[in-house]
């Protein structure tokens, strides 16, 4: 109930919610959405609360990525128990890569800012302080290295749920972008320390814009935030939920149970039954994207109608008519 009320107010968007619509929309008694709104203050969410209007919700006077902000009330086992934060970092990635043999599985490095953040193949990741989220975790499954990809996959499954359960819809652009209206709001990139047959660890980084109001003109076309979108979250309700998201998948996972990150990565797809163009190295081909295979692999129909199986990593994704 908890959660509906707190969506209803974010849905609004800043404006007053009455309690009488919260009871309408939640069937509940006004005495009961009082008690909710008090309990949801208590948990730390910063309700303002107008006899005649109604309630609202302000941004948190604290909306820092501390751990402390992110311990209260975590409900995860394993991820994000143990949390390093620091104002600026170059790369919470890199640094997650030299300790990553020294901290326990599920340690995440936070910052606020990044100054050297990095995307795939050398691309560089615009991390501004405070505008967004720019995480890492470190992971040791014990799976041979090759099929370390497929952990993208229940980052960007994870990421998604989190976001719907926020009320937020997005979509996965196969293998590492979130999407929403077609430009990208969220980056995931995977690295590896491994032996030939051994994992050693692996670092999920996770880049997401939350309240940039705008961006470079190189980004312009292509990128976006929560903001942006109208989606007024708080980062700190965000980097748990999708703690909680990841977790579930991950011990699923774990347990040879990929269905449900196959599923949301295949339903909430931007790139499904649509053509695209595959580019390795220089060469782009057009192809026909059909479908995403149990290993986590796209499958795509190229121009002369053979089929072919793309595997992340080697090659990058663009629309035919932009971005996606
Ligand atoms: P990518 O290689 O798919 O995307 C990088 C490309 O995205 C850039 O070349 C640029 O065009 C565009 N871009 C750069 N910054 C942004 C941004 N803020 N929003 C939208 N588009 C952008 C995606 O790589 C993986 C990004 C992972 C970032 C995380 S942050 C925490 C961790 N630490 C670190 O150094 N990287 C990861």
């Amino acid at each position: 109930m908890r959660d509906r009320i707190i969506k209803v107010i974010l849905n609004s968007h800043k404006e007053f919610v009455s309690g009488e619509e919260l009871s309408k929309e939640l069937g509940i008694s006004r005495t009961a959405v009082w008690k909710h709104i008090n309990a949801l203050k208590e948990e730390g969410y910063n309700i303002e609360s107008v006899n005649k209007k109604g309630y609202r919700l302000l941004d948190s006077p604290n909306d820092l990525l501390n751990p402390q902000n992110i311990y209260h009330n975590l409900k995860t086992e394993m991820i994000g128990q143990n949390i390093i934060h620091f104002n600026t970092i170059e790369s919470t990635n890199d640094y997650l890569k030299q300790v990553g043999n020294d901290v326990e599985e599920g340690t995440v490095v936070i910052s606020e800012e990044q100054t050297k953040g990095k995307g795939r193949l050398g691309r560089v990741w615009d991390s501004k302080v405070g505008e967004g989220i720019w995480m890492s975790m470190v992971l040791k499954p014990n799976i041979m290295p090759y099929k370390a990809p497929f952990i993208t996959l229940i980052a960007g499954a994870s990421i998604i749920k989190a976001l719907n359960n926020l009320g937020v819809q997005a979509q996965i652009k196969w293998p590492n972008d979130i999407i929403i209206n077609n430009k990208k709001v969220c980056g995931i990139l995977t690295e590896l320390s491994a032996e030939i047959e051994r994992i050693n660890y692996v670092v999920i980084g996770i880049g997401m814009n939350v309240k940039n109001e705008d961006f470079d003109s190189i980004l312009e076309n292509k990128a976006t935030s929560l903001y942006k979108e109208g989606y007024k979250l708080h980062r700190v309700d965000i980097v748990k939920e999708i703690f909680c998201q990841f977790e579930l998948l991950y011990k699923k996972y774990l347990e040879d149970d990929k269905e449900e990150v196959l599923k949301v990565c295949r339903d909430y797809s931007a790139v499904i039954d649509k053509d695209i163009y595959v580019i390795r190295n220089n060469e782009k081909e057009l192809a026909r994207c059909i479908d995403i295979n149990e290993e986590g692999n796209l499958v795509v129909k190229s121009e002369d109608g053979e089929i072919k199986e793309i595997i992340s990593g080697e090659v990058s994704i663009r629309g035919v008519k932009g971005y996606v």
